[in-house]
Formats: C-alpha cells, structure tokens, sequence
C-alpha cells in the first residue's frame, strides 16, 4: 500500500504541482479522481480532507492525515520525505519567498489566462490581456533570478521551490505565454525537465482513481 493518496482532478495545476512532488521525490501515490463538475469537492466526506473544499488534498496514511493548499503540501512531502528540501535554512527561505510571490504574482498571471485561452473561464478580453500581461512581467522577474542561479532556492541542488514554481509555469504553453523573452526561465524549464521522476503536465495525472 502506497504511503500517500492525492486527491485531485486532472487539469488542475496545483493537483499537477503535488503530483510531480510525490514523483520527483520517488513516492508511489494512490490517487483519487475528485469530480468538481458534481460537486464532489463540497462533499463532508471531501470536507475531512480540505477544509477548503477544493483540490487538491493529500492523505499521508502514515498520520491518517490531510492536508490542503498545494504549496503547503509541498512543503510537508519536503520535510516528511527529506527530498527536495534543500541544503541549507537559507536555501529553503529562498524558495519559500519565491512561493508566496508566485501566488500573488505568477500563479494568477499564468493560471487565469491559462482559464480563459482553454475556456474553463471566461472573462472579458481586457481582463484576459492583464492576467497575461501579469505573467510576462512576472516571468521578468523570475527570469531575472534564474539567469544568475541554477534553482528557485538559489543553492546548488533543486527544492520544493522549484516543483512550485514549474507548476505554474508548466502551464505557460497552455495559456499561449511564450518563453522566449524569459532565457533564463526556459533554460530552468530543461533543467526540471530532465530531473529523473519528472512528468508533464500532460501525462503525469490520470484521468481516474487509480492505486499506485
Ligand atoms: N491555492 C489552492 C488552489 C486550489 C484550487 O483553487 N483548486 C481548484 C482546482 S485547480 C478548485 O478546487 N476549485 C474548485 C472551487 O473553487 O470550488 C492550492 O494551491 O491548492
């Protein structure tokens, strides 16, 4: 039995976020297909595991507890599996500034603009047009941080920070924000890409429940 069950939907990034996590970190999960369209995420049997009442969640059976909010999963595998938790107390600080600013900052940009090119939200063209003009700015200043370091942290090896981050700007296909102003950030994409575990945003979250 897998240590640890994701419950999520498939096209949701911070789902993917939590699933390329478990991945990179070499955790085998269970996973369950939460279905928003009926309203599954609302459910008191769904409340136990996200007080929130959105995906995703993850259960560690180790504790019999869940938790919700992506990043702050992210964090716990982190610290609970030794992986990808960084060297040094700085190096998790980094990433830690790196994760708040990407959900003011980034997430939005990259997600909503995301929403509305694929049509899972419809907003008025101005609106889409300063969402996406949000991410560019955003990925500016990633960009800027990523041409001088290797990884979000800023240490020598990859962190939770960068599983965070690329959960979002895995998504930049997607919502039609090309990379090619942002040098620095494409060359990080290549060096996620090729850690061993990795999976895209296409292929690593099944589109039903399934056990590890
Ligand atoms: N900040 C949260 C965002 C979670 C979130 O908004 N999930 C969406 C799917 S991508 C959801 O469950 N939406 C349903 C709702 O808001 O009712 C995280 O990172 O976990």
């Amino acid at each position: 039995m897998a240590r640890f069950t994701l419950y999520g939907m498939w096209p949701s990034g911070p789902t993917y976020k939590v699933g390329l996590m478990l991945s990179l970190a070499g955790e085998p999960f269970d996973y369950v297909h939460v279905n928003l369209r009926e309203g599954e995420h609302k459910s008191p049997e769904y409340l136990e595991h996200n007080r929130f009442g959105v995906v995703p969640s993850l259960l560690d059976s180790r504790t019999a507890e869940s938790y919700g909010q992506s990043s702050a999963i992210l964090q716990y595998l982190a610290e609970t599996t030794g992986k990808l938790n960084g060297v040094a107390a700085s190096e998790r600080t980094v990433a830690r500034e790196w994760v708040f600013w990407s959900a003011d900052r980034l997430g939005p940009g990259v997600y909503r603009t995301r929403a509305a090119k694929l049509g899972f939200a419809k907003f008025p063209d101005e609106v889409t047009a300063h969402y996406e003009a949000n991410a560019h700015l955003a990925l500016k200043e990633l960009d800027s941080w990523l041409k001088h370091n290797d990884w979000v942290g800023g240490g020598a090896n990859p962190t939770f920070g960068d599983v965070d981050i690329y959960g979002v700007v895995g998504y930049c296909g997607q919502a039609g924000v090309g990379l090619d102003d942002h040098g620095g950030v494409k060359s990080w994409v290549s060096r996620v890409e090729g850690l061993p575990g990795f999976s895209s945003v296409d292929h690593l979250l099944p589109k039903e429940s399934r056990k590890a």
